[in-house]
């Protein structure tokens, strides 16, 4: 089976950056790093993936129904689009999670694309061992999508120049980071540490 890294973006979208409803400090900063990553990956010919937050109208992962969130990235909201600075092409493989009303999910792994396959399978099917993961929160779904990706026998290397977090305490980004880096993802810089 081939070897095949893949470009995971976790939840570019408005409400987690500059003015949207569950804004993430310098959210929108992420869009302009990851458009270098996507240009290098669809120039080597390799699948990119985007996950988004895609909730439904009422669910129990908002505060007025229980949870711990304002209402963001609700389906077919201007919040719930992708940032508009963000070049994703037309290749990239939508995944949508959190659509659930009853369970708070955060990894992409819970996600599935249009034809209703889970991102798990869709990167297999790719001949996909290895992603490099960015987007929004470093702690909540870029945590938990890397994690889910180290257990599911997945190789992960962090793309820190395109993370930025949430830091509802102050420090849990950090402790994120630290948290993935235990559980063996590997980290890089910038675009120029990619390997291909
Ligand atoms: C997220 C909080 C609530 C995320 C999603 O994408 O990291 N965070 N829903
Ligand atoms: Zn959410």
């Amino acid at each position: 089976m081939e070897n095949k890294a893949a470009l995971v973006i976790v939840d570019v979208q408005n409400d987690f950056c500059p003015g949207g409803a569950l804004a993430v400090a310098e959210g929108d900063q992420v869009a302009s790093a990851l458009n270098r990553y996507i240009e290098r990956f669809a120039a080597a010919g390799l699948p990119i993936f985007a996950t988004r937050d895609w909730h439904p109208a009422k669910t129990s992962h908002f505060k007025i129904y229980g949870g711990i969130w304002p209402v963001h990235c609700v389906q077919n909201s201007r919040g719930a689009e992708f940032h508009p600075s963000l070049r994703l092409g037309s290749s990239a493989v939508i995944v949508s999670k959190g659509t659930a009303p009853d369970v708070d999910s955060y990894s992409g792994f819970d996600g599935v694309d249009a034809s209703d396959v889970g991102l798990a399978a869709l990167l297999r099917a790719g001949g996909v061992e290895q992603f490099f993961v960015g987007g929004l929160a470093t702690d909540y779904c870029v945590k938990q999508t890397v994690l889910d990706g180290l257990q599911r026998g997945f190789s992960v290397v962090l793309l820190k120049d395109a993370i930025r977090g949430v830091d509802l305490t102050p420090g849990d980004s950090q402790r994120a980071l630290e948290e993935m880096q235990r559980a063996g993802a590997q980290a890089i810089d910038t675009v120029d540490g990619l390997p291909i």
